[in-house]
């Protein structure tokens, strides 16, 4: 099999290489930010929203799931508790630039469908429903009533209610999700995929496992007063840059960093606060105290490798190293577990991580040397085939020493979207629990369908194998967003309709079902007013902190609805009068959502009086807050997993794809990777310069990138065009590239054990000369 994926960018001819970044931020991050905030919302705009960003009068950042300062914390607010990524996050949405009927009468859906990702989002905001009728070539207005008919007509047409696949991403807040699954599950079907099934979804399975939360367990307290922080898979300079400041406390407390990651990402090493004059001048905070640049698909190796020296450490001198009371009292698995720590293949773990013995012995040390230990990741080991086993392996560390449950040590998987977590809290999940299905059920009088549903990877399956379904987006961008491209979209157009709430154009809307309708919404940033008048809406950040968010700004046409209102308007339209759910009610006054939320979602009990403190609430979290482990066996579990290196064959290198610093997700801000010191171009494949010297290649040559994968009938080859060869030093034998340019190259059943996301951080790939 060979997909060969038509991309129009042709930007690979204006890459400009320059030095990589020394520190991350600084007054360029600033600069930068009010730069594209004025040229995108203007002056008055710009003053307007940045100073409401993460305030608690105004709404939270659409950027990262990071988490503002509570008074609990300890921590003040800063007057800018926001960063240049956040800043571009809000002027990317709160843009001038605006695309109707106009518009789309002007550009056939042919004609958008050979525009770049970065040219389709910077149109604008969208502005009124457009639908495109079978047959039409172009997509045309069609009021709001005219579109929920049609949704409904098309899904009471369907044979059985899973023909039909209803998709979200994280942005949307708890109230819309709380309705949106409530919808879907009575309408009668649990396909609800969304963008944590290739996010965090292997955290929170390797989680629920082993401590019986999907969900970290610290707060932001926590991190700040660990005495080790290890970041590993993650580069916050880019994607969590508020989470350096908390990263600046820890060294100002006395604290060290173990930065893990194949890349020297400059946002690990170093850090000029924007917030302190300081930072504004001088060349910054040391970050880093170690860094172990270890090969992709390395971790597993090496946290097995820092279990069995903790395991030896304490042999030597019993009792200092690990916590036998809490091992005692509220493990198991323990035996098992030293039995195998005792037999570790060290020839295995260097070939696995790439490092050498004395590193991978000095980063254990400083595992014995500290008391309070947090250890932070994301994608760069969620999206592996072994990412379950290696969180678990990070798990077994951490017991090992007791580090879960005291101020200062813990687990924390660091969330991408903003509300991807409360997301999945209010049932954005195909599989949620039979407790809350149950409380859907006695609440309103329901009975809501038992059958999981289709994740985002089966989902793909089935509109590929089954053409016909109609599928539904609450935002996001599915077509970028998933792997292999070209089966995706494939995939797309087989449905019999295709439904996008969005707030910008990207690919999705123009790979089209046989029919397909764009309904506009309002984005974070906007006012939200309804019959009961203003509105705000509850998010949860990465450390289960929910409070309120109030947008500000006047919306982006006076066309829109809020995510709420079409939700309850498809469901009066879909369900009819008499329907047992109050929907019309829900869209006057989202303190009736709340209500119900109360009722039905763990945790969440006086949800409108909770939500209301000016720092809103924590969830419950057991090990967290009392240290007891609602697994099977009522004790966090140990496990024992295998270390299976991947095979990368002469020839190949082991390709990973990343975001650049300009980018959020499938939305591209710019072309500048300013961190990196690669400037105008996306089409890049980053590699070390001996690695390129021997697969006879050159530095800045213009390659396709093949990928190679086996699958169940034979090996499938994936072809991605034109990149240019970028000499980079990152670890031996693996690449980069960006995402969404290489989704082409994963493969669609290339998945991690146990939590079905797709692998995009280990590709085996040929850099095929042109
Ligand atoms: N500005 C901005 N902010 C964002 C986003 C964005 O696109 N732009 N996206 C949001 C979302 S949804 C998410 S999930 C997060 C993503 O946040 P990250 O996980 O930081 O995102 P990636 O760019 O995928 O970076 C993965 C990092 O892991 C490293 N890595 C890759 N493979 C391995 C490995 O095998 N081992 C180790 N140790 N490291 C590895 C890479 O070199 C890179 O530094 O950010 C969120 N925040
Ligand atoms: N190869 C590869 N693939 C990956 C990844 C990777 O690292 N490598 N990362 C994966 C990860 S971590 C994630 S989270 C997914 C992301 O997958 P998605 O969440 O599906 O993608 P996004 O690019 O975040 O979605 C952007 C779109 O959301 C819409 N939008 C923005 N704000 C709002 C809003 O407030 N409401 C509504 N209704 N719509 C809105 C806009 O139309 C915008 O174009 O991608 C995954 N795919
Ligand atoms: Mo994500």
């Amino acid at each position: 099999m060979r997909a060969h994926q038509a991309d129009q960018d042709v930007d690979e001819s204006d890459l400009r290489v320059r030095e990589r970044g020394r520190s991350a931020a600084g007054v360029k991050g600033v600069l930068v930010s009010l730069q594209r905030s004025l040229k995108e919302m203007g002056l008055a705009r710009t003053v307007k929203t940045l100073p409401l960003l993460n305030q608690r009068s105004g709404f939270d950042c659409p950027g990262c799931a990071w988490p503002e300062h509570r008074a609990a914390d300890g921590g003040s607010r800063s007057v800018a508790e926001f960063c240049e990524n956040g800043a571009k996050a809000v002027a990317e949405e709160a843009t001038r630039d605006r695309i109707g009927r106009e518009f789309f009468a002007q550009h056939s859906v042919a004609d958008l469908a050979d525009k770049t990702e970065h040219w389709l989002g910077k149109r604008g905001r969208l502005t009124e429903p457009m639908v495109l009728r079978e047959g039409d070539t172009h997509y045309r207005p069609i009021p709001w009533d005219e579109a929920f008919d049609l949704v409904a007509d098309e899904l009471r047409g369907l044979d059985s209610p899973d023909d039909a696949i209803f998709y979200t991403s994280g942005r949307t807040s708890n109230e819309a999700a709380f309705l949106y699954q409530l919808l879907v599950r009575s309408f009668g079907t649990n396909n609800l995929p969304d963008c944590s099934n290739m996010c965090h979804e292997s955290s929170g399975a390797a989680l629920t496992q082993t401590i019986g939360v999907g969900k970290g367990s610290v707060s932001l307290s926590d991190v700040e007063n660990a005495d080790l922080v290890v970041v590993v898979g993650q580069n916050p300079g880019t994607n969590h840059p508020r989470m350096l400041t908390s990263l600046e406390r820890v060294k100002h407390n006395g604290g060290r960093i173990l930065a893990v990651n194949p890349l020297p990402e400059t946002g690990l090493m170093r850090f000029s606060n924007p917030q302190h004059p300081r930072g504004v001048v001088g060349s910054g905070t040391p970050l880093a105290d170690e860094f172990a640049q270890i090969r992709l698909g390395g971790d597993l190796a090496l946290f097995k490798a820092i279990g069995s020296l903790l395991v030896e450490a304490d042999a030597e001198s019993p009792g200092t190293v690990l916590d036998r009371e809490f091992l005692a009292e509220q493990t198991q698995g323990l035996d098992d577990f030293l039995t195998d720590a005792k037999n570790l293949d060290w020839p295995a773990v260097e070939r696995a991580t790439g490092l050498d013995r004395d590193q991978i012995e000095r980063v254990a040390r400083m595992f014995v040397q500290s008391e309070r230990i947090v250890v932070c990741w994301a994608m760069g080991l969620t999206q592996h085939k072994q990412a379950v086993p290696t969180i678990r392996e990070i798990v077994n560390v951490q017991l090992l020493r007791g580090m879960i449950g005291k101020p200062g040590a813990g687990l924390c998987p660091v969330r991408g979207h903003s509300n991807v977590q409360g997301d999945r809290t209010m049932g954005i999940w195909e599989q949620m629990p039979e407790s809350f299905l149950a409380a859907l059920d006695s609440e309103f009088g329901l009975s809501v369908p038992r059958r999981h549903g289709h994740d985002t990877v089966t989902a793909l399956r089935a509109m590929r194998d089954e053409p016909g379904k109609v599928f539904v987006a609450m935002g996001g961008n599915f077509a970028a967003a998933t792997p292999d491209s070209a089966g995706t979209e494939e995939a797309l157009r087989q449905c019999r309709l295709t439904v996008q709430i969005s707030t910008k154009l990207n690919r999705s809307h123009v790979v089209p079902g046989r029919t397909a309708l764009i309904l506009p919404t309002l984005g974070r940033t906007e006012r939200d007013t309804q019959a009961s008048g203003d509105q705000f809406v509850t998010v949860e950040d990465s450390m289960s902190a929910v409070h309120a968010s109030r947008g500000r700004l006047d919306p982006a046409s006076p066309h829109l609805l809020s995510e709420v209102a079409i939700v309850s308007g498809l469901a009066r339209r879909l369900f009819g009068p008499g329907h047992p759910v109050r929907w019309q009610d829900f869209e006057r006054d989202y303190d009736l959502i709340r209500e119900h939320i109360a009722h039905v979602v763990p945790g969440c009990a006086d949800y409108n009086a909770k939500v209301r403190e000016p720092d809103g609430f924590v969830l419950p979290h057991q090990p967290r807050d009392r240290r007891t482990f609602d697994t099977p066996a009522g004790k966090a579990l140990f496990t024992v997993n295998t270390v299976e290196p991947i095979e990368v064959p002469e020839g190949r290198l082991l390709l990973q794809t990343m975001r650049s610093h300009d980018q959020y997700n499938t939305t591209i801000y710019g072309l500048s990777d300013r961190y990196r010191g690669i400037e105008d171009a996306r089409r890049v494949v980053l590699a070390h310069p001996e690695d390129i010297a021997a697969l006879g290649r050159s530095d800045g040559e213009l390659v396709d990138l093949v990928s190679e994968w086996q699958g169940p009938s034979g090996v499938e080859e994936r072809c991605a065009e034109r990149f240019r060869i970028v000499g980079y030093p990152t670890a031996r034998g693996c690449a980069a590239a960006y995402f969404p340019e290489a989704n082409a190259l994963v493969p669609r059943d290339s998945v991690a054990e146990d939590s079905n996301t797709p692998v995009s951080k280990a590709l085996v790939v040929r850099l095929d000369p042109r």
